[in-house]
């Protein structure tokens, strides 16, 4: 991890710039790969199963048997602990139901906002080396608490067709039963545009790698919506004397280990012991299954020494992390002088990982400085509002005129007349 001492502030925007990919060599090739799931929908998928995930599939739905044993494929630990993620989960998810909203704006003119379910959506779990059951958690859960309708998961299989026991247990115990052996851009196409299997859906949720992303991007060009641009995972971690090292080091690469391209940053204002730290943070690495991976993060990443808890607010509110952690004392007066970040932990004992997992926040959040505007993914992601209104004979009295005077003055003669003509009836009526 590279060091800077008291960087001075015209320095910050530059140091603290993600590693970037650009896009636009990578959509390139994703364009053909969604023509042709367009052109020829579930034949596009078995050939591009074939030849990116290197296995034929016949059907690529999950059959209802394979969704039904994938339980008893998994230890009891470890469903007991996806159990008490989905309550917490649930929980959390349930306590941000808005309720319907109704009021009377003025007498005789009453205003309505309900939120709806998206009535399709799809949701996307990346395979590969590992298999975020996680994610179908995350997305599953609020999905369903919004009362979407229809829910479709596509997930690539492994070299033999299947999915991973875990991705299909946390499906099914989220309810969901549509699930798609297919992965890739090509995924993301057949959500997009529909095919004879995969039906085609309003939003399309999840992370993936760059093609997914550029496919995602491509798609919300055209009929869909997507959750937010999903880029590589990041931590900042800001720690006082009080915190212990290991943790601090723990914390660091339990984000480092996601990818090469995620983004470690610790920032502190006081003694925290530098040396002390190193060494932890790379004994820890040594005994670590993907520490190579987590070792190409470190060399992009960054220890920040400020000279106060004011400059470090600044850092870290231009920084805008995903995810944000607290090792102080004051961790809570710290975080409320917080405007961007997507999630914060806060104190010596709230590991980032709980919130990956377990205690009931959502994981899918704003990367890449998205946290200045974007909030994580959540209940509303899955709705949408419906305004209403209802108007009284004696509240057009009212509102009417006034609407009248406005319609004239953009010269809109027609929504003008729209009143009119039923202010006339009423005068007709009463008279
Ligand atoms: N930290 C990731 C989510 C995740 N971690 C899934 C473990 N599994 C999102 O930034
Ligand atoms: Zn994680």
């Amino acid at each position: 991890m590279k060091e800077f001492y008291n960087p001075n502030r015209e320095s910050w925007k530059e140091l603290l710039k993600r590693p970037t990919v650009s896009l636009s060599e990578i959509r390139k090739v994703v364009q053909p790969i969604m023509d042709q799931v367009l052109e020829s929908g579930d034949e596009a998928l078995k050939e591009y199963t074939h030849k990116f995930d290197g296995v034929a599939i016949e059907n690529l739905v999950v059959s209802t048997k394979e969704i039904e044993k994938a339980g008893d494929e998994l230890n009891k630990a470890l469903k007991t602990a996806i159990e008490v993620a989905h309550k917490n989960i649930t929980v959390f998810h349930e306590a941000q139901k808005l309720k319907p909203l109704k009021i009377e704006t003025m007498e005789g003119v009453v205003c309505e906002r309900k939120s709806i379910g998206i009535p399709k959506v799809g949701l996307y779990i990346p395979g590969g080396s590992a298999p975020l059951f996680s994610t179908v958690l995350m997305l599953a859960i609020p999905a369903k608490i919004a009362g979407c309708r229809e829910i479709v998961l596509c997930s690539p299989p492994d070299k033999q067709g299947n999915l991973h026991p875990a991705i299909l247990y946390a499906a099914q115990i989220s309810g969901i039963t549509k699930i798609i052996k297919v992965g890739g851009a090509q995924a993301i196409a057949a959500m997009a545009y529909g095919t004879e299997t995969v039906p085609k859906v309003d939003k399309i949720f999840g992370p993936g790698n760059q093609y997914v992303t550029a496919a995602k991007q491509l798609a919300s060009l055209e009929a869909v919506a997507i959750d937010m641009p999903a880029g590589p995972s990041e931590v900042l971690v800001y720690a006082d004397e009080g915190a212990d090292p290991a943790f601090i080091a723990a914390d660091l690469l339990s984000q480092a280990e996601h990818g090469v391209d995620s983004q470690v940053v610790f920032v502190t204002t006081s003694d925290v012991k530098l040396p002390e730290l190193q060494k932890e943070i790379y004994t820890q690495l040594r005994e670590l299954p993907r520490w190579e991976i987590a070792e190409r993060c470190l060399q992009n990443s960054l220890v920040i020494i400020l000279k106060n808890e004011e400059e470090a607010i600044e850092l870290i509110n231009e920084y805008a992390p995903e995810h944000l952690i607290f090792l102080c004392k004051n961790a809570r007066e710290m975080a409320d002088k917080i405007d961007n970040a997507g999630s914060i932990f806060l104190g010596y004992f709230t590991p980032e990982s709980a919130g990956d997992y377990a205690s009931g926040t959502n994981h899918t959040l704003p990367t890449n400085g998205a946290a200045r505007a974007y909030s994580g993914v959540s209940l509303d992601s899955f709705v949408k509002n419906i305004t209403y209104q209802e108007i009284t004979e004696k509240g057009l009295q009212n509102l009417g005129p006034h609407v009248e005077e406005m319609a004239a003055a953009e010269m809109l003669q027609a929504h003008k007349n729209a009143v009119s003509v039923r202010l006339k009836s009423i005068k007709k009526k009463r008279s």
